[in-house]
């Protein structure tokens, strides 16, 4: 067969012609890189692929990521979550694919050079992801598939695109060779982008947005109180109900779990006198309760704002327990979620009578996925990572001296209440307030279980003077408070603040980090009155 000579191709071709373009940069390199990048690029559709049929942290790329959030030690955690906040999981995934592509254009860079050494490169790659994958507490069977079938195709398209690069190279058969080499590369490529695309394609029908706007919630057996009048006080402080959007996010998952309902469960057993296991069906046919409760992270600065207010609908933690009858001498509850991740929560606090729940709603709706769809456990007055445990599947009855949660292994305390804490809202740091004015205010304090009393405010090191405090629903919810300053000079100024909860106790001014048991200190707004 005679094909119309290729133009372009002849004039790149070395030797012939024109001298060759750019000759520091050989184009035998170039499409070497090429070559790298196109193999790993395969690797990872493949992989995608397989993991979408298989289990999402089987994807080569999210379990390598989970795997690396694993082990990260705490002061490079703390560094990151400070650096980029919410977005940390976002940053660690770009990061990630940099460094693979890195690593590929070096794999291939190699490869047209020593293809075995390349290949044991792609090896070494493989074996970790392969490693990674298969390592999740979430693996199944199968997890390790993904990665190997990839890394495979990955280095067969690698030794294919290398030879002929090389033929290439060598002068070879001209432009048959060529077209030849071109065809390889757009078909590497194109299976690449073609199986990434499936991949991605499988993963969205997994969304559970589907499935949870199609799910209609009981009214609750017993209802939350009415929301008291007076909340919201003053332009510019937290609002008392914190809407599922604005609601602070805080979890080890790379990829948001996508539960599928119809096949979870939530199991009970260990120290009980008989094993319980529930499905979602069953959760919305029992007596559902409905209580605001505000929710704080152990990793919570003073000032800060890990926390948050809602209405959640759920199922008393006592009527599952009660069902299972807890046995003598068991202290514990060592939640398990469906990606793995553990929470150990002290059992005579759970149920002590506080709302304990395993919820499955928040503010009238079903739980988002990020908030722990189909239904997690929420403890009020615990922090969320000792109570909180999201897309809750396995809760073993069990002792202290016989389990660690995931935190605890991390340097954090095995049991963490909350403490005492206000925050100043309003004025916003650093604001700029006009004088001949009283100057608002105003901020939120929590104490859940124990409530607040009283919280009172200082200017510029003055005397400590009471607050008003906006009614709230219960103890186990955040109190808005407000004052009006009227001193105002022109000049800098800084506000104190300081909380007492109900039973007394004022909040402690010492100073001390989150972990491993929560941060305390008052907090204090430094502002100009111009
Ligand atoms: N499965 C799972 N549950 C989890 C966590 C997690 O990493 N994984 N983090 C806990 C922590 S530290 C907190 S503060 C709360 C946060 O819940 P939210 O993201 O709904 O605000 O969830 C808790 N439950
Ligand atoms: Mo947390």
């Amino acid at each position: 067969m005679r094909r119309r000579p290729d133009p372009t191709a002849r004039a790149r071709r070395p030797g012939r012609g024109r001298p060759p373009r750019r000759p520091e940069v050989p184009p035998t390199a170039l499409r070497g890189l090429l070559a790298g990048l196109l193999s790993g690029g395969l690797t990872l559709g493949v992989g995608t692929l397989l993991a979408s049929f298989v289990t999402r942290s089987a994807d080569p790329v999210l379990g390598v990521g989970q795997e690396f959030i694993a082990r990260t030690p705490e002061w490079l955690k703390e560094w990151a979550i400070r650096q980029f906040g919410q977005s940390d999981k976002a940053v660690l995934l770009g990061s990630l694919y940099a460094t693979l592509v890195v690593l590929f254009a070096v794999v291939g860079l190699v490869a047209v050079r020593w293809l075995r050494a390349a290949l044991v490169l792609v090896a070494v790659l493989g074996a970790a992801a392969i490693g990674a994958t298969a390592h999740r507490p979430d693996a199944t069977a199968l997890s390790w598939v993904p990665s190997t079938v990839g890394t495979l195709a990955g280095a067969a398209a690698l030794v294919l695109l290398v030879r002929a690069v090389r033929r290439g190279a060598a002068g070879g058969r001209g432009t048959r060779s060529l077209s030849r080499r071109s065809v390889l590369f757009g078909a590497v490529a194109g299976t690449a982008a073609v199986t990434a695309g499936a991949g991605t394609v499988v993963n969205r029908s997994h969304s559970v947005a589907a499935t949870r706007a199609g799910i209609r919630l009981p009214a609750p057996a017993s209802p939350a109180a009415a929301l008291p009048a007076g909340v919201d006080p003053t332009e510019g402080i937290t609002p008392y109900v914190t809407s599922a959007k604005d609601f602070y996010r805080v979890d080890t998952a790379l990829s948001v779990p996508q539960v599928d309902v119809s096949t979870w469960s939530l199991r009970i057993h260990g120290m009980v006198e008989r094993e319980v296991t529930v499905t979602f069906e069953d959760l919305l046919g029992e007596d559902l309760h409905e209580r605001w409760m505000t929710m704080t992270c152990v990793s919570n600065e003073v000032g800060g704002n890990l926390a948050g207010n809602a209405r959640w609908l759920g199922v008393p933690l006592t009527t599952l327990l009660d069902r299972a009858g807890i046995a003598d001498g068991a202290d514990m509850l060592f939640s398990t979620s469906v990606d793995g991740f553990t929470v150990s929560t002290p059992l005579a606090e759970a149920t002590d009578g506080r709302d304990s729940m395993i919820a499955i709603g928040m503010d009238g709706e079903p739980l988002t996925d990020v908030h722990g769809f189909p239904a997690r456990m929420i403890v009020p007055g615990l922090y969320g990572f000792v109570s909180a445990c999201k897309w809750i599947t396995d809760v073993e009855v069990t002792r202290f001296d016989a389990k660690t949660a995931y935190w605890t292994d991390r340097g954090w305390a095995p049991q963490a209440p909350i403490k005492t804490a206000t925050r100043i809202d309003v004025p916003a740091s650093f604001a700029k307030v006009a004088s001949g004015r009283t100057v608002p205010v105003a901020g939120v304090a929590w104490a859940q279980t124990r409530g607040i009393s009283r919280v009172e405010v200082s200017v510029d090191d003055g005397e400590w003077v009471e607050a008003t405090l906006v009614p709230t629903v219960n103890p186990s919810t955040w109190v808005q408070w407000t004052y009006a300053w009227d001193g105002a000079e022109p000049g800098n100024h800084t506000v104190r603040a300081r909380a007492t909860d109900g039973t007394g106790q004022l909040q402690t001014q010492d100073v001390v980090k989150p972990i491993p048991d929560g941060s305390s200190g008052w907090p204090s707004k430094f502002f100009t009155v111009t």
